[in-house]
């Protein structure tokens, strides 16, 4: 039967040969400068990094490799890593997932000292602290570090990486339904069943009630949608310069999502949703397109964000909104929370587009991008079966976002890029030498 790591061997040394040739044919070119704007600008557009998993068209969204995430949407997880890493669509039952499938099951087990951890953790303590906190302890069972220590070649440092990979992948949902469990007082833990795939396994062990089957389908949709946004957003960006330290993958994914926990990032879809249920709050149901329109402009001119929406990127509406609006249209038409989130889309935009030329003639940067983004609309689906607590929203990304990160980690340790070091400047070096 063939395993994603003999698939790997066969293809690290055609990526290694395509690095070696593309260094030495075109390793002097100029793919990117830099302004000075940019260096305030949290290096927006700089051409800086090198990232195979996935990219970001600004006009259109996602790719997984090179497919279009809407052209794939019926992916199950564990076809979404094999595809990260490998490039390769594989079916869902074909020997490699299966095999996928059955190296996951094996290693679906949390020791003792990570639920010690989390239940001495105080009882108000943010999921997202409880789930970084368990990835950080469960370093000690690192693979990478221990073959370190024996002096492993610099050659073999993707093996030791995937294999701590493949066991976080195993125990991340694990850790998180653990959290969902303790954190809102859900009663036992639900373990792992051998045989149930990677997005049913996770839905099941968070014990949401599912008897028509949706919420397990809507957790397979939301671990293949968050899974990976290119390089150089902040969790895959920071995973990635704490790994190129050599720092094992425990200590990196826990930095990623550490990073993943801001507003700006991915705390903001525990924000939409917070500002959604606001509307429906204050207007005593389902606000019409007048009451949204009010209350958005109260938000902007309050000096808030309206979450959910603009970019750094994107220039559109994100595939992964229209992905999962298609699913409540599909599953739940008539629901309040969704069709406030369904009559925000049609009315944000618009007013997002005023306030940025008001904005400008106030001499202010424009609003790069009006759409919707991945977090606007998922919260209103959670919501729905009966997932109400939002500050867990993040983690459920989070354990997508692992997908992606340790799909990059790997890449980098075969592919061998180097420790990450740009050059800072100050603003006295700019004053003095930028003419
Ligand atoms: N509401 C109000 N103002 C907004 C805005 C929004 N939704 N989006 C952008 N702006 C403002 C920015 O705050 C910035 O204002 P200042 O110059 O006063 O600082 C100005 O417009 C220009 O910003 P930009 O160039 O359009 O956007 P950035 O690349 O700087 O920022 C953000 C991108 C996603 C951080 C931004 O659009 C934002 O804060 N959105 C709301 C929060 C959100 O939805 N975050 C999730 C993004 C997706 C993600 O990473 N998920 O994990």
């Amino acid at each position: 039967m063939a395993t994603l790591q003999e698939r790997l061997d066969e293809l690290v040394p055609k990526w290694r040969a395509e690095r070696a040739k593309l260094l030495k044919e075109k390793g002097q070119k100029v793919i990117s400068e830099v302004t000075v704007a940019q260096t305030f600008g949290g290096m927006r557009g700089v051409k800086g990094m090198i990232c195979d998993t996935s990219v970001v068209d600004p006009n259109k969204g996602l790719f997984i490799r090179d497919h279009f995430l809407l052209d794939i949407m019926d992916l199950w997880p564990e076809q979404t890593f094999v595809l990260l890493l490998t490039g390769e669509i594989h079916e869902r039952e074909s020997d490699l997932i299966r095999s996928f499938r059955a190296e996951i099951d094996k290693r679906a087990w949390l020791p003792g000292y990570v639920y010690n951890v989390l239940e001495a953790m105080p009882d108000d303590s943010h999921p997202m602290c409880m789930l970084d906190t368990g990835i950080l302890v469960l370093q000690r069972e690192s693979t990478f570090r221990k073959m370190y220590d024996k002096g492993m070649r610099k050659e073999d440092y993707w093996k030791a990486t995937l294999d701590d990979s493949l066991n976080l992948l195993a125990k991340i949902p694990m850790l998180a339904a653990a959290v969902y469990r303790l954190r809102y007082k859900k009663g036992d833990y639900i373990r792992w069943t051998s045989g149930l795939d990677y997005g049913g396994n996770f839905a099941n062990m968070l014990g949401i009630p599912d008897p028509h089957g949706q919420f397990a389908e809507l957790m397979r949709l939301y671990l293949h949608f968050h899974c990976d946004h290119e390089g150089g957003n902040v969790s895959a960006n920071t995973c990635h310069t704490v790994g190129s330290a050599l720092s094992d993958p425990y200590y990196s994914v826990s930095a990623g999502l550490n990073g993943l926990a801001g507003p700006l990032h991915g705390l903001a879809n525990q924000e939409c949703l917070r500002w959604v249920l606001d509307t429906i709050e204050l207007f005593r149901g389902v606000p019409n397109e007048e009451e949204i329109e009010a209350y958005a402009f109260k938000t902007l001119r309050s000096g808030q964000v309206i979450p959910g929406y603009g970019h750094a990127v994107l220039r559109v509406a994100d595939p992964r909104f229209i992905g999962f609006n298609r699913f409540g249209k599909k599953y739940i038409p008539e629901d309040p929370v969704f069709l406030t989130v369904d009559r925000v889309f049609n009315v944000v935009p618009k007013v997002l587009q005023r306030f940025s030329e008001e904005r400008v003639k106030e001499g202010k940067a424009p609003i790069a991008n009006f759409y919707p983004n991945v977090d606007a609309g998922s919260g209103a689906l959670l919501y729905h079966y009966d997932m109400t607590e939002f500050e867990y929203y993040t983690v459920l990304f989070s354990v997508s976002r692992a997908m992606g990160m340790l799909a990059q980690l790997i890449w980098n340790r075969a592919v061998g890029t180097a420790i990450t070091r740009p050059k800072s400047v100050s603003m006295k070096w700019l004053a003095e030498n930028v003419k």
